[in-house]
């Protein structure tokens, strides 16, 4: 047992956190600050810089001069070696990057410190990605007059906006990849959560990250945000949040035609047939919506269960959810902490009032948690739905909170149907122990990701996306790494 209490008053203790720019430590050109809460009890942890446009314009400056300056002229070797330094500093600070982000955005400290396998092989993949990146001689229609080849470059400066539900491996995912391929970075954090990337941000400093290779600028969405987003010098856009946010992202990119990579949200179905294992399915369609508290891009929030055990089954889930244990995520114990903001709270309250108004009936929670030590935070019971149509609010819209919406279902063609009538697509669950019906699902469901008796894996190797309004581009794998480069074609007249 480790003293997080202790270790928390020591890390952060209300004082102003600077933003990062060309390797500098600043405050906002401005001078106005945002104020960090820890959402599990509205205590003031820190105030970070209030970045705007001037801020964005001055990081990205330094992003351009290091692209161009010194960092062009690292060998791949030497990105790879930096990426294996940072690695074993996050490693090394592993504790206190999990407690930073439980302080600051909720999550409990047993799901942060679980992220080590996923985040330090980010780090360690995409140093292997570094020294595996190039074009290739390709035959034409002039042997041995003229010769051609590609070249892969990469992209250059890319502005990097992310959300609050996972900083660390969702920052990471958008640096690792723009450092082993040459590019720079400016990230934008959540205002709701920016703690741990600046911590993030010293520890690749430490670890000898050039000035200017990534810079830092927390702020507000509508204007850091929008501002990167629309910056004629900003290469490429990466996007973790809303689809709403993202189709402005995408507007705001028109100006200078910059690449565009979106990971958006989802209203991901579960699938659980009449032959699945149930007590494998159980917990895991459960956690599918509740870990983070169901703050989670891919929660599989429609629960979809064959008829003959639509009932069994959900008294299971239901029982499951009970027995969720809720409260501040720096206790061990906890399984469910608090939603990130007052904001975010309204919105779930909302979701569930509907559902009851639209005829859902409440089979477990359906209201805020309370408790004297949760007075303070944003605390739901972790909620589900039975008797939800495929019509009803909450069996379409994304709710961003531990709410399940489940409906029986009776035969695969109707499930798949119904699973793929959404404008989302991106994940997708399937518990059947029939190999043939597992594979059909999987081939027919529209979703950048299908699990099949299990959930939420994901592997800095392989690729995670969405289709449809869950946006477009791959994190993860040798795909993601394609989206940082462009493909030069070189020809050689050789007569
Ligand atoms: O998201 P936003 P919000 C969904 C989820 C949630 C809802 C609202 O349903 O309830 O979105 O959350 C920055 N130009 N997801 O409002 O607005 C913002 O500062 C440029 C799903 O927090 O998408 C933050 O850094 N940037 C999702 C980031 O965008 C802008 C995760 C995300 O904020 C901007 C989060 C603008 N005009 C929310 N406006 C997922 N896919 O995991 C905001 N931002």
């Amino acid at each position: 047992m480790k003293n997080w209490k202790a270790r928390a008053a020591e890390l952060y203790d209300g004082s102003f956190r600077p933003m990062f720019i060309d390797g500098q430590w600043c405050e906002a050109r401005s001078g106005e600050t945002i104020t960090a809460y820890n959402p599990a009890d509205g205590s003031v942890l820190a105030t970070v810089p209030k970045g705007g446009a001037a801020d964005i314009d001055a990081a990205v400056s330094a992003a351009r001069k290091a692209f161009e300056g010194p960092w062009s002229r690292f060998t791949p070797f030497e990105r790879q070696a930096l990426l294996l330094r940072i690695a074993d500093r996050f490693e090394a600070e592993w504790d206190t990057l999990c407690l930073s982000d439980t302080l600051d955005m909720g999550m409990p400290i047993q799901r942060t410190l679980g992220n080590s396998r996923r985040v330090l092989g980010m780090l360690r993949y995409y140093a292997g990605q570094a020294v595996a990146i190039h074009g290739e001689t390709i035959p034409n229609s002039f042997p041995g007059e003229i010769y051609s080849m590609t070249v892969r470059e990469p992209v250059g400066v890319v502005g990097s906006i992310i959300p609050w539900n996972a900083p660390i491996a969702g920052s990471i995912w958008k640096i690792a990849p723009a450092l082993a391929t040459g590019c720079t970075t400016v990230l934008k954090p959540s205002e709701e959560a920016s703690l741990t990337v600046l911590m993030i941000a010293r520890i690749m400093q430490e670890a000898g990250l050039p000035d200017g290779v990534l810079n830092i600028v927390t702020g507000y969405g509508a204007d850091a945000g929008a501002a990167l987003a629309a910056h004629p010098g900003v290469d490429k856009i990466v996007f973790t949040g809303s689809t709403a946010t993202g189709q402005a992202i995408a507007r705001g990119a028109t100006g200078n035609l910059k690449r565009v990579s979106l990971e958006l949200g989802g209203k991901s179905p579960v699938i659980v047939c009449r032959d699945a294992d149930i007590d494998k399915a159980v917990p895991i369609a459960a956690m599918s919506v509740f870990a983070n508290s169901g703050q989670i891009c891919i929660a599989g929030s429609r629960l979809f269960v064959a008829r003959e055990i639509h009932d069994e089954f959900l008294g299971r889930v239901a029982d499951y959810a009970q027995n969720l244990r809720i409260g501040h995520g720096i206790e061990e114990t906890t399984e469910i902490g608090p939603i990130i903001s007052a904001r975010q709270a309204d919105r779930i309250a909302g979701y569930l009032d509907t559902a009851r108004r639209e005829g859902a009936e409440v089979l477990a929670g359906g209201s805020r948690a309370e408790g004297s030590e949760l007075n303070g935070g944003h605390f739901f019971q972790p909620t589900i739905f039975g008797g939800v149509t495929d019509q009803m609010t909450v069996a379409r819209e994304e709710i961003f909170g531990p709410v399940i919406s489940a409906m029986p279902f009776d035969t695969l063609d109707e499930v798949v149907e119904r699973a793929n009538a959404t404008p989302y697509g991106l994940a997708a669950g399937v518990f059947s122990t029939h190999l043939g019906t597992a594979h059909k699902l999987a081939h027919r469901l529209k979703a950048g990701s299908v699990w099949v008796n299990m959930y939420h894996a994901i592997d800095p190797a392989v690729p995670f996306g969405g289709v449809k309004m869950s946006g477009y581009g791959r994190e993860g794998g040798r795909e993601h790494v394609e989206e940082y480069l462009d493909t030069k074609a070189i020809w050689i007249n050789a007569d």
